[in-house]
């Protein structure tokens, strides 16, 4: 799944372990952002509430088998009135968690609209985004193609690498294979990014 730059080897063995990413967490209130957060944090389930404005902690990470990255997760409130405040927590951001409710049919147009808002903004351009389809548990959650179809990835900036990662907040599942992806598609976007600058 993706734009194609995850599909190459990773260098992470070369890099040094002191590394601190900044992860911006969004997506429409209540599609699990906060649980997603707490999971990672004490790798347990925490009852949640509304976000009025943001979680923000760090975490390690363990990453493969044995490689471990810190994140700085900014977990930003996303209801409506919120969602203003979204662009200045992804200012130089290394990347961007869009957490999806794989149940919610009638709000998926909605997040398809602000998922293209915040990644067409100048500055995200070529910022990774790990859309994450959560609620996979539930019975009636849409398919990962038809929540690709439905967020209409393939109108996707060409300069923004993604990866569509289904998960299980509550439990877990996925949320550590979708964390390896974003990992890897930032480490890959700074390799880049140097090299241009050597050729500069
Ligand atoms: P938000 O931070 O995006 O607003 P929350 O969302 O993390 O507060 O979660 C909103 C509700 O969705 C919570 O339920 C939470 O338990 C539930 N939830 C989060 N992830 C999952 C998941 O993977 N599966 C299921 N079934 N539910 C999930 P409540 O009942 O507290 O509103
Ligand atoms: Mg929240």
């Amino acid at each position: 799944m993706g734009n194609g730059l995850s599909d190459q080897t990773p260098i992470l063995s070369s890099l040094p372990s002191f590394q601190c990413f900044h992860i911006v967490i969004l997506g429409l209130d209540s599609a699990g952002k906060t649980t997603v957060l707490y999971r990672l944090q004490f790798n347990e389930f925490v009852n949640t509430v509304p976000t009025k404005g943001f979680n923000t902690e760090k975490i390690k990470v363990t990453l493969g088998s044995s490689k471990t990255v810190t994140f700085h997760f900014w977990d930003v409130g996303g209801q409506e009135k919120l969602r203003p405040l979204w662009k200045s927590y992804t200012r130089c951001t290394d990347g961007i968690v869009f957490v999806v409710d794989s149940v919610d049919i009638e709000r998926m147009e909605e997040a398809k609209t602000e998922l293209h808002k915040i990644t067409r903004i100048s500055e995200n351009q070529g910022v990774p985004v790990l859309i994450v389809a959560n609620k996979q548990d539930l019975r009636n959650s849409l398919s990962l193609s038809e929540i690709e179809k439905m967020l209409a990835m393939s109108e996707m900036s060409s300069s923004t690498p993604w990866h569509l990662q289904p998960t299980c907040a509550i439990i877990g599942d996925g949320l550590k294979e979708g964390l390896e992806k974003l990992h890897d598609m930032i480490i890959k976007r700074r390799k880049m990014l140097r090299q241009q600058k050597k050729k500069r």
